[in-house]
């Protein structure tokens, strides 16, 4: 079984295991057709040599200017900007669309995708936080799936396999806690931004590192799995697991619970989307449960770590403001990382947005995108 696909990203952490696993099969059941990424050129033009995709974007215009001329005697296209993207995300001969872009730059192409009634392999969380009900909307009416590539709701959707009858009593979500898990407030007012960016078990991109040590990455992942599996709010819980060995587990009526485990290694649920239903034996590491030993779980601290009860506070209310908490977000985490603020100022900024946004219930894009320029632009101009 082959699936042609395109990889949204294709040069940060995500897309470049996600092209390690088309490696791992020997390019038989998996064949790229188009890639994309923001500025690094460098590794575009490796990767498309390698894989030999027929068409490559660069969202940077005068990069993808530099790659054309690099790739001119290859037979593959270059192309610029949001326009690039939206045409690998379409691409006639692809099936499967791995939306890999960090933040809310991947909500546009994932729609087009789906228009084009392409299944999408969701990497990019932002875009479901952001306008869940109208991409889960779309994808219904096209009858496309939605392939989460997030670990835990990958480990969400292999529990559910085969057990379409039975309703989610409850979601488990599992968090590893973060760097800075069983810190105080206080310990926390001057953290730096390089001790933000060491995670315990997981290698990521920066963005997302920065999300797991506050917590927003649970968040995030919290509003995902709302709109992934219709369950309500109420029906998800967060419980931490510093092991990072069970991805996430469902609880069904009868009080049984059903998980998944497996090594932390993104590549497994980037595998299990791109060849889903079939799992193949690739050579990766496996999960020794001997060795491993004790897992334990906790309650996850949403006082200390107040971008968690945010993102709980924005699926409540609903409507824009979940656009608000992952836009603000976004420009608080950029912001930290520049050291223009502090760490406890994250949370701080969201809530002042989210405070200030009035919400729009039963929301088109145009309502999301203006929610989220509007989000961007208030915690961008807040002095310090
Ligand atoms: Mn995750």
């Amino acid at each position: 079984m082959e699936n042609n696909i395109s990889i949204l990203g294709s040069t940060g952490s995500i897309g470049t295991q996600a092209l390690d696993v088309v490696r791992a099969v020997n390019n038989e059941d998996i064949k790229v057709w188009g890639i994309t990424g923001n500025n690094n050129i460098d590794l575009l033009e490796k990767q498309a040599l390698e894989f030999k995709p027929k068409i490559v974007a660069v969202m940077d215009e005068e990069k993808s200017i530099e790659l054309k001329k690099r790739l001119k005697s290859e037979n593959i296209k270059v192309m610029g900007g949001m326009e690039g993207l939206i045409e690998v995300a379409t691409m006639n001969e692809v099936q499967t669309v791995l939306t890999s872009v960090v933040g809310n730059i991947g909500l546009q192409p994932t729609i087009e995708a789906i228009k084009s009634n392409k299944d999408i392999a969701l990497a990019n969380k932002e875009t479901l936080v952001s306008a869940g009900q109208l991409v889960m909307n779309l994808a219904k009416e096209k009858g496309i799936k939605i392939l989460p590539v997030d670990s835990e709701h990958s480990a969400i959707f292999q529990c559910i396999q085969g057990k379409q009858d039975n309703e989610i009593y409850k979601i488990l979500l599992t968090a590893s806690g973060g760097r800075f898990r069983g810190k105080t407030v206080d310990e926390l007012k001057n953290v730096t931004v390089e001790e933000a960016l060491q995670h315990p078990n997981w290698v990521m991109g920066k963005k997302i590192t920065i999300d797991s040590s506050t917590l927003m990455n649970k968040g995030l992942e919290v509003i995902e799995a709302v709109w992934l599996f219709g369950v309500d709010v109420s029906q998800v819980q967060v419980v931490v697991h510093p092991q990072s060995i069970i991805h996430s587990a469902v609880e069904f009526d009868d009080g049984s619970i059903i998980a998944q485990m497996g090594a932390p290694d993104m590549r497994l649920p980037i595998q299990y989307a791109l060849m889903y239903p079939m799992r193949k034996n690739l050579n990766f590491k496996r999960l020794d449960l001997i060795k491993q030993g004790t897992l334990t779980f906790e309650e996850p601290d949403m006082k200390t770590f107040k971008c968690l009860d945010l993102a709980f506070r924005a699926i409540k209310e609903g409507g824009t403001m979940p656009a608000v908490l992952n836009a603000s977000n976004e420009i608080a985490v950029e912001r930290f990382l520049n050291k223009e603020i502090s760490f406890l100022q994250i949370p701080e900024f969201i809530e002042k947005a989210m405070n200030e946004h009035s919400v729009i219930h039963n929301y088109n894009l145009n309502d999301v995108l203006s929610a989220d320029k509007w989000a961007r632009e208030f915690v961008y101009n807040q002095s310090v």
